[in-house]
């Protein structure tokens, strides 16, 4: 397994409110650090190339990604934070602007995919980490602390090259509404999602059972709510099942939106899942022999974060 890194380190904002409240923004490189280290004194490092923004217009249209890069600099002076509900076409007050807002997600979109391009070279794991994630933003809504969908850009590019079918299997804490909605009617990614139900968490609009997909994509989305305080025993039930859905639509690569706040030490999250149960995750992954791209979303423990990225890749091998 190789891995691919993109931090960001020089965009951090600060800002978020939370139930009424100004709250101090967890989407922050720090977060990730320990992650970085301990892959970079283990796996090969990639590096990062370019690519052409067209890549980016197979998920978001220009004026999307205009209008992010005009909040961006329109934030020069002084970070920006919608503080009404879809204002600026931000689903959230989670999800501030700051002057290098726009770089970031572009350098997320780099790395990602790099990530990508490397996984269809060699048919072999690769892990993206990355920030700003992505799974929350949709074509052309921002929302959850997420501009660009990683996960979704780097289906699009690889399906616009093999044209064979590719799941996602999205294991943040919280609903990936954003990839959900970008493949609902799109029978070619199959999307799969467990997360803390949306009755009770963020994002609240969707991650219910009966979004099944739309047409011709009718049953290639699948979402697995679930309570709080979920420990390994009721998570492996729920997992071994997305594990059979992915069995049965056989795709050439697996792309996981992965996310660490389903860890017991996550202040986002609420399920209690230990360190044990990434080592499981991880074997049961590597076990299925399929090739995966891991895509870095949520996790705000930087020790938890650490700890768990240790237990899941440990599975993985040095290549
Ligand atoms: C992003 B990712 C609720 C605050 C909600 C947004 C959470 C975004 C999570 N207490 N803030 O999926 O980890
Ligand atoms: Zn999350």
């Amino acid at each position: 397994m190789k891995f691919v890194s993109q931090l960001n380190e020089f965009y951090i904002p600060t800002l978020e409110i939370d139930n009424g409240k100004i709250v101090k923004n967890p989407e922050i490189p720090s977060r990730l650090e320990k992650v970085f280290k301990y892959m970079k004194g283990k796996f090969e490092q990639l590096p990062i190339k370019e690519y052409p923004l067209n890549y980016l217009y197979l998920v978001h249209p220009k004026w999307y990604v205009e209008h992010l890069k005009k909040l961006s600099e329109n934030a020069k002076d002084r970070e920006y934070l919608p503080e009404v509900f879809l204002k600026d076409r931000i689903l959230d007050s989670g999800t501030p602007f700051t002057f290098f807002t726009y770089k970031a997600a572009i350098n997320a979109f780099y790395a990602t995919l790099t990530g990508a391009e490397e996984v269809l070279k060699n048919r072999k794991t690769v892990y993206v980490l990355t920030r700003p994630p992505g799974h929350h933003a949709s074509s052309d809504f921002a929302g959850g602390y997420c501009f660009f969908n990683n996960a979704a850009l780097a289906a699009k590019y690889i399906f616009s090259i093999i044209r064979e079918r590719i799941c996602i299997l999205d294991l943040d804490f919280h609903h990936g509404n954003g990839t959900q909605s970008i493949f609902y009617e799109d029978p070619n990614v199959i999307y799969i999602s467990i997360h803390g139900t949306p009755e009770l968490y963020f994002p609240w609009i969707s991650g219910f059972e009966d979004e099944v997909g739309k047409g011709k994509a009718l049953g290639t989305n699948f979402n697995f709510p679930l309570k709080g305080n979920i420990t390994w025993k009721e998570y492996e039930i729920v997992f071994d099942k997305a594990l059979e859905i992915i069995l049965k639509f056989s795709p050439s690569v697996l792309i996981v939106s992965l996310g660490f706040d389903t860890h017991q030490d996550d202040p986002m999250g609420y399920f209690n899942l230990d360190e044990n149960s990434f080592k499981y995750i991880g074997e049961k992954l590597k076990n299925i022999n399929i090739p995966i791209l891991f895509i870095q979303e949520g996790g705000y423990n930087k020790n938890a974060n650490h700890s768990a990225a240790i237990k899941l890749f440990e599975n993985f091998g040095r290549r």
